[in-house]
């Protein structure tokens, strides 16, 4: 028999990719999908990869207890996914309360719902590097104390605290993934890379001439989504939970990121890119840089994709797509 796996995220980026590679296994794939004005384009990025219907949405919130257990008991998944998230950063400081209602107690909401209706299942956490924040060492490890710097960063850091607590408290088999940054096509379009490469695209087809970006001195090590999931995976099927940092040991400026964005196209990003105060962050983390090397001696995780391929995969999508939409 199949097994069975629900993600709550789904229509996200990493929601996505996770989908396609379980359904690639051989798993029966289901989703929490929330209401909203947007119904009928929200699955764009299932679509995008020509999985929308192999996949079955259920509507639901983490915001509401009652709708969770529901899924759960319809899906009896043995393996739980918990992508949901308000995950931009900025937004963070804008919608605060929101982000713990949904990024950190959503947690709980998930956790408590498997606990009562699941408690056999496998249950991975999307951690994430911003926890760490303040840089106290040259390359952070799952040892590497944290110092969160938004309030995402510090919803995040109680998601993946109240995730080893139900571990060790129930016994549940609760994993926590902590994901530096990772990107893809079907990035959202406010993360700095999706940003470039959309802008470079624009600016190249003629659609736009500038690209507005805040402190482009930052360092971050990214990664491609589609390598990432796998992780999220591998880290499921191991005898015992426990938490893992992915990351590729790479860190690299948004400058340089951008600027392998220009280059790809034949562009100088100096006569292109401003510097615009307004994308400054109240606090910044200003290098992240990770050691997967747990990953990779626990179930032989490695990075595949190498930063200026993914930049290049991005841009050449957002050319096809602005393409598409303009007749250019
Ligand atoms: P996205 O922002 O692309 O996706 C977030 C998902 O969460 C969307 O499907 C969104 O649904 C859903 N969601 C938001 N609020 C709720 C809610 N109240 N109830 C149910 N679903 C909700 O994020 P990514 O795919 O990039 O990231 C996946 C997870 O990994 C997130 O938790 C993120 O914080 C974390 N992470 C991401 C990293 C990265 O670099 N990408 C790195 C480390 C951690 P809708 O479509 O309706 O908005
Ligand atoms: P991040 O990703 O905050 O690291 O969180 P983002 O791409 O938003 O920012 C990365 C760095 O780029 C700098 N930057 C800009 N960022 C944006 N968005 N827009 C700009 O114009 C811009 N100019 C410079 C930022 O200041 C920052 O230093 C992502 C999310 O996916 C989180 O959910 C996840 O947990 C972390 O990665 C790991």
């Amino acid at each position: 028999m199949s097994k069975c796996a629900l993600i709550t995220g789904i229509t996200g980026q990493d929601g996505a990719y996770l989908s396609q590679f379980l359904l690639g296994k051989g798993y029966e794939v289901f989703g929490v999908i929330r209401r909203s004005s947007h119904r009928g384009v929200e699955d764009h990025r299932l679509r995008w990869l020509g999985i929308a219907d192999k996949v079955t949405l259920l509507d639901g919130d983490l915001g509401d207890l009652s709708s969770i257990v529901r899924i759960m008991q319809q899906v009896q998944p043995d393996e739980i996914y918990n992508l949901a998230a308000q995950s931009f950063v900025t937004s963070s400081w804008q919608q605060p309360i929101l982000t713990a209602n949904i990024t950190a107690v959503g947690v709980t909401v998930m956790l408590e719902a498997m606990r009562s209706v699941r408690p056999a299942a496998h249950f991975y956490q999307a951690s994430s590097s911003e926890m760490f924040g303040l840089i106290q060492e040259e390359k952070q490890s799952e040892t590497t104390p944290f110092y969160p710097r938004s309030p995402y960063a510090v919803a995040k850091l109680y998601g993946h605290w109240i995730t080893i607590n139900y571990r060790e408290s129930f016994g549940l088999y609760a994993s926590s993934g902590i994901l530096f940054n990772h990107e893809s096509p079907l990035r959202g379009i406010e993360f700095v890379t999706r940003k470039v490469s959309d802008g470079v695209a624009r600016i190249k087809l003629g659609l736009a001439s500038e690209l507005r970006l805040g402190n482009i001195d930052a360092k971050r090590d990214w990664g491609h989504a589609r390598d990432y999931v796998r992780a999220m995976w591998m880290m499921l099927q191991q005898d015992k939970a426990d938490d893992y940092v992915i990351a590729t040991g790479v860190t690299t400026t948004v400058r340089d990121m951008c600027r392998i964005a220009f280059d790809h196209v034949g562009l100088d990003m100096n006569d292109h890119v401003i510097i615009d105060p307004a994308f400054y962050r109240p606090a910044e983390v200003d290098v992240l840089l990770g050691n997967p090397e747990k990953a990779r001696a626990k179930f032989n995780w490695v990075a595949e994709t190498l930063l200026e391929d993914m930049i290049k995969e991005m841009v050449d999508a957002d050319l096809v797509r602005h393409r598409d939409a303009s007749g250019r």
